[in-house]
């Protein structure tokens, strides 16, 4: 049986897996993500699952019910990193669920749903800007606009599809109908420090925060650096630092939380005003109505700060996700796993941090459950988790899948050609 120790072991080794060979770097659609599938999918096939990748480039796996092509349970996370990633936000999510499914495997079969596994891609949407690509594939929620994204090096995310050896004319295949499925369960890091303040392994997630990516350029004019006395200045980056700063306490004084995680500025010369800064902006909120204040307070202070620089301000959405609460049936399941793992009286957490589970509730039921992380440290290479809260997790886990699977709506296998995915995942 696949121990904690074990689970820790494979997210060692999928670390390897990466883009960079100085750090964790594994992205959308790369080698190193084709490097991931293949140790995954060996996993996944030694815990006897039946795999296949899917058009959106999930890695899918699936073990059938009492018969075939019953509604599935599904359970997962992410498979990409951010850059300069650790090495269990996402992994390990995928490993546990895979860990979980070797454990009951033989039970399944008199079970009334199919368990799956799926290793998304593109949770963090580090190379397109756009994230979830990989799960709002599977929910249905496909933008065919997506297509056009550009990556640093100017590959379209078709083109990157193509050469991935995905069909971009599939992409419909990957959508799953909400009568194939019973829910979605993610094991995840907390990604915050309110478990181990608190002094507990596991917790159960009630919501996740509402999201919004946007891009803001500010163009000004470049001169000389030496020649342009102040008061002819229109000095872009100096109108971006202030609107950092602005960033930074609009978002405090709502509430919510926003960070400006890149900015460019050209054309970059020691001697040179900057004549044009970028900066993108992250946006996270307990509400939509909250996240969304928030961004109106931000723009008109942002544009009243341009104004009286002279400067010019244009704003380009590249992703958005409504907060998303988690089902409750799906969280008593989860919080009957605490219970059943010996972590105590479940406790309750809320995530500023996305997740899969935004997108695909736009198709089913989500519940997730929170992992204990050193210090709350996340996208930074000194992730690290307990071996005895992988543990506390999979026991947790392993209980909640099961209760969910026998409160599943009974359904019957429904007809061929309703659903491209299952008839691929039957294939
Ligand atoms: O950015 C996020 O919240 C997530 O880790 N993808
Ligand atoms: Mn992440
Ligand atoms: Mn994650």
């Amino acid at each position: 049986m696949t121990t904690a120790a074990d689970v820790l072991a494979r997210c060692d080794a999928l670390a390897a897996c990466s883009d960079n060979p100085d750090h964790l770097d594994r992205a959308h659609l790369t080698p190193a993500l084709a490097a991931a599938h293949g140790l995954v999918e060996g996993w996944m096939t030694a815990a006897g699952l039946r795999t296949w990748r899917d058009q959106a480039g999930n890695l899918c796996g699936r073990v059938e019910g009492r018969e075939p092509g019953l509604p599935a349970l599904l359970l997962g996370s992410h498979l990409d990193t951010v850059p300069d990633a650790g090495r269990y936000d996402g992994m390990l999510g995928v490993l546990m669920a895979v860990a979980v499914v070797e454990r009951l495997r033989d039970e399944v079969t008199t079970w009334p749903c199919a368990l799956e596994v799926v290793g998304f891609t593109d949770e963090e949407g580090a190379r397109f800007g756009t994230a979830l690509l990989g799960s709002r594939a599977l929910a249905g929620s496909w933008d065919d606009a997506w297509w056009a994204l550009r990556d640093a090096d100017g590959t379209t995310l078709a083109q990157a599809a193509r050469d991935f050896g995905l069909d971009p004319a599939r992409i419909g295949t990957a959508a799953r109908q909400p009568d194939d499925l019973v829910g979605y369960l993610e094991a995840h890091i907390e990604q915050g420090p309110l478990l181990e303040e608190a002094d507990r392994s596991l917790g159960v997630v009630t919501s996740i925060a509402g999201a919004q990516r946007f891009r803001v350029e500010v163009v000004g004019e470049a001169r000389h650096a030496g020649g342009t006395p102040y008061p002819r200045r229109r000095d872009a980056l100096v109108g971006a630092a202030e609107a950092v700063l602005l960033v930074e306490s609009t978002a405090r004084r709502t509430g919510a939380i926003a960070t400006v995680g890149q900015i460019s500025v050209e054309p970059g010369a020691v001697n040179v005003i900057p004549g044009r800064a970028v900066f993108s902006v992250d946006l996270r909120a307990a509400t939509d109505a909250q996240r969304d204040a928030t961004r109106h307070e931000l723009l008109t202070g942002l544009e009243a700060l341009c104004a009286a620089r002279g400067l010019r301000m244009t704003v380009t959405d590249l992703y958005e996700a409504p907060a998303t609460p988690c089902a409750g049936w799906l969280r008593d399941a989860l919080r009957s796993g605490v219970v059943a793992s010996g972590d105590g009286d479940p406790m309750d957490v809320w995530s500023p941090a996305g997740h899969d589970g935004m997108a695909a509730a736009a198709v089913t039921d989500v519940g997730m459950l929170f992992l204990r992380c050193h210090d709350g440290i996340s996208h930074h290479p000194d992730e690290a988790v307990r071996e005895q809260d992988v543990a506390a997790g999979l026991d947790a886990f392993t209980t909640a899948v099961r209760e969910v699977a026998h409160h599943a709506p009974a359904r019957t296998a429904p007809g061929d050609g309703r659903s491209g995915a299952r008839a691929e995942a039957r294939a």
